[in-house]
């Protein structure tokens, strides 16, 4: 027996989207340092995170980033996927690398523009139609610098205007998430700032149109659990971008800064059911390896995120309505951090062990020889973001 096993249930249903881009190339504006064995195609980014899915079980899909990403036949990607153990998920799309978008895509002041946008937003569509992806994400670029720059007021109904076309064009089955974000690029206003914007937004277009929370873009000190629980409630939590932020939107492994803060929005995702498929709240990672290997700090990342949900199953949710009921303070709190406190990690190698799953996944990568075969074959390989 250990303390998973009565968990064990809930624990299964954890699935983890990652994406494409963790395995490329990436830094900051300063330099951009390369690994070896970086993916050099869409093709080999999948096979990556096909390993990490077959050394722990809890990543199943793949999201894609167009134009990033770009293929000729979706189909055969998507089989390409399904050799590897794992499906194409979520389709990111990008309107902040043009310089048409200089001052706005879906916001932009000029219908050309915009329409430009809308058509990019189509094309991320006529994809997910292919490759069976649920949702396309939307994050903008669009924002200002200085007061007065632009009409802040306006671009709210172009970007509603805009979304409006996007979400006709959806399928049944297809979701559109609105990602939101306080600042970066634009520094003085972003046209989606906050969950409270999103939700505005998606809560006029229709049932369709949810919001994706990325952990990273806060600023500090926000309760993100108080967000993550409104959502829910209101039914129009869609995604997650996990990471994890020291300062601005640092894009690092989940749960490596604030561990206990992701223990604190899991124990927000299970009170209010969104382990369950059903509940159509996709776990993603939105991250960035900048110096650490890439395969080993996704793998690190599924587990943080599965050691923090374990850990968030373990609240005694009885005796702690019960303290709270009953105003009993520090008792609330000391149900709260026993779960917390709780060393999850044994238990979940066994776990992993009576699924057929190696017991430590990170040693498993290292001895298996993945790494050393792909420094060898895969020379060249791109930048994040730039056709890798
Ligand atoms: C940007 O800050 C957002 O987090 C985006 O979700 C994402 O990083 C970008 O769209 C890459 O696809
Ligand atoms: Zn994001
Ligand atoms: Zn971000």
């Amino acid at each position: 027996m250990t303390v998973i096993d009565d968990i064990a249930a809930e624990l299964d249903q954890l699935a983890i989207e990652v994406p494409s881009w963790a395995y490329g190339n990436s830094g900051t504006r300063f330099k951009v340092f390369a690994t070896p064995g970086t993916p050099r195609t869409v093709e080999e980014k999948i096979a990556d995170a096909g390993m990490v899915n077959r050394l722990t079980g809890l990543a199943p899909s793949v999201a894609l980033h167009i134009p990033w990403d770009k293929v000729d036949d979706y189909g055969v990607l998507a089989d390409h996927a399904a050799d590897h153990g794992v499906k194409l998920g979520t389709i990111n799309s990008n309107t902040f690398q043009d310089d048409d978008y200089k001052f706005g895509s879906l916001t932009h002041s000029d219908a050309a523009v915009r329409n430009k946008a809308i058509d990019h937003m189509y094309e991320c569509i006529e994809v997910m139609n292919v490759t069976g992806s649920r949702d396309l994400k939307i994050w903008l670029a669009d924002g200002s610098n200085y007061p007065g720059q632009a009409d802040m007021r306006s671009r709210q109904d172009w970007l509603q205007e805009s979304l409006r076309k996007v979400y006709d064009r959806l399928g049944e089955d297809q979701r559109l998430v609105l990602e939101y974000k306080f600042f970066e690029p634009a520094f003085y206003h972003t046209d989606v700032p906050d969950w409270g914007t999103s939700y505005a937004h998606c809560l006029q277009l229709g049932e369709k149109a949810l919001v994706c929370l990325d952990t990273g873009h806060h600023a500090p000190g926000t309760n993100i659990e108080f967000i993550v629980a409104q959502l829910i409630r209101l039914g129009k939590l869609g995604s997650f971008d996990f990471n994890s932020r020291f300062y601005a939107d640092d894009d690092l492994i989940v749960g490596a800064a604030d561990p206990f803060q992701l223990f604190r929005i899991m124990a927000e995702v299970v009170r209010g059911g969104g382990l369950d498929p059903a509940s159509g709240i996709a776990l993603m990672l939105d991250q960035c390896h900048n110096l650490e290997e890439k395969i080993p700090g996704q793998i690190r990342s599924v587990l943080n995120v599965q050691e923090m949900t374990a850990r968030a199953l373990l609240i005694d949710r009885t005796a702690l309505a019960a303290a709270q009921e009953s105003g009993d303070v520090l008792g609330a709190n000391a149900i709260l951090m026993d779960a917390f406190y709780t060393d999850v990690r044994p238990g979940l190698a066994s776990w992993r062990e009576s699924k057929g799953l190696p017991a430590d996944p990170m040693t498993a990568f290292r001895e298996s020889g993945y790494q050393d075969r792909i420094n060898n074959e895969r020379q060249g390989g791109r930048q994040a973001g730039w056709g890798a």
